[in-house]
């Protein structure tokens, strides 16, 4: 693929491979851009219920391809995140649909922060999570500094992020960075059952449950019990959930239907 990236739908899944394993899936403007586009396109498509963020070979993904920043033409690092970074995070956040990051290996920079984005994260035994921003002289960017001391707690947030030590797979797990981790070969089937639980969920409930748990960083106890009782408003009135209980009450599974 020329912008490096792949997007396969299967179903309800849609899949997006971020694809440059020469350079460990380093991002290029045309990939951001591509991976924008992608993610825009799958948030307005009501048939796509669950998505999967993976890398093509043994990189997840290593961050700002760092060959393009020699480029004179370059431009400054707050617009490049402003323009380019920050609209693929807040596109992550803001879609309807759950996104799973299927990490098959390292995770640097961007990369993690991208995986630090998602729903939710499953790991490959060989995967690492590098905060390698201080390395070359930078702070952590693209939402790194938000989400991992909500995911990790402040204390390790701070030593990943100052230290910038790799993390790997096993301790990812141990301190709540990944729900789950297999060998490698088995990462992509076990992203699939997990899509497929999702996708066969109430497309309406989930994306209120993204937007609930996103505002409780934001608000006190109140506020959420408010928020709760008014998008469970919304949720009642659904379709979905007057099949959820005929469902029960005919013990079958649920055909929900995003209505
Ligand atoms: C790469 C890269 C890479 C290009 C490996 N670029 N080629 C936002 C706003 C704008 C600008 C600045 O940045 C940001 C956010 C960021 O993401 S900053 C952080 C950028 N990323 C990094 O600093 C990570 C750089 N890479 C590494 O530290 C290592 O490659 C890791 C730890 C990811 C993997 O190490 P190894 O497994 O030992 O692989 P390797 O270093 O041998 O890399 C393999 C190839 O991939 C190699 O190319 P070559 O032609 O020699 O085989 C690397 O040059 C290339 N590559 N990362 N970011």
């Amino acid at each position: 693929m020329p912008d490096g990236l792949r997007v396969e739908v299967d179903g309800p899944v849609a899949t997006l491979i971020l694809d440059r394993p020469s350079a460990l899936n380093a991002l290029t403007v045309p990939m951001k851009r591509a991976l924008l586009a992608a993610l825009e396109e799958i948030a307005a498509d009501r048939s796509v219920r669950a998505v999967i963020l993976t890398g093509a070979g043994r990189a997840f993904c290593a961050g700002q391809d760092l060959a393009e920043r020699d480029d004179p033409a370059a431009v400054p690092l707050d617009i490049e995140l402003r323009e380019r970074y920050n609209p693929i995070i807040r596109a992550l956040r803001s879609m309807g649909q759950p996104v799973i990051a299927a990490i098959n290996g390292v995770a640097a920079g961007a990369g993690a922060s991208i995986a630090f984005a998602c729903d939710i994260r499953i790991a490959a035994e060989e995967a690492r999570f590098v905060l390698a921003f201080g390395r070359i002289g930078l702070v952590p960017d693209s939402g790194a500094t938000w989400f991992l001391p909500r995911l990790v707690g402040s204390a390790r947030a701070a030593e990943m992020a100052l230290v910038g030590d790799p993390i790997d797979a096993e301790q990812a797990l141990r301190i709540g960075l990944v729900s789950k981790v297999v060998p490698r070969d088995e990462l992509l089937a076990a992203a699939r059952v997990l899509a497929d639980q999702l996708a066969a969920g109430a497309p309406l409930a989930l994306a209120l449950t993204k937007q609930a748990l996103d505002r409780t960083w934001s608000i006190d106890l109140d506020d959420a019990l408010d928020g709760e009782a008014r998008l469970q408003g919304i949720a009642g009135g659904t379709a979905d959930h007057a099949e959820g209980l005929s469902a029960f009450r005919e013990k079958r599974p649920p055909r929900f239907t995003g209505t």
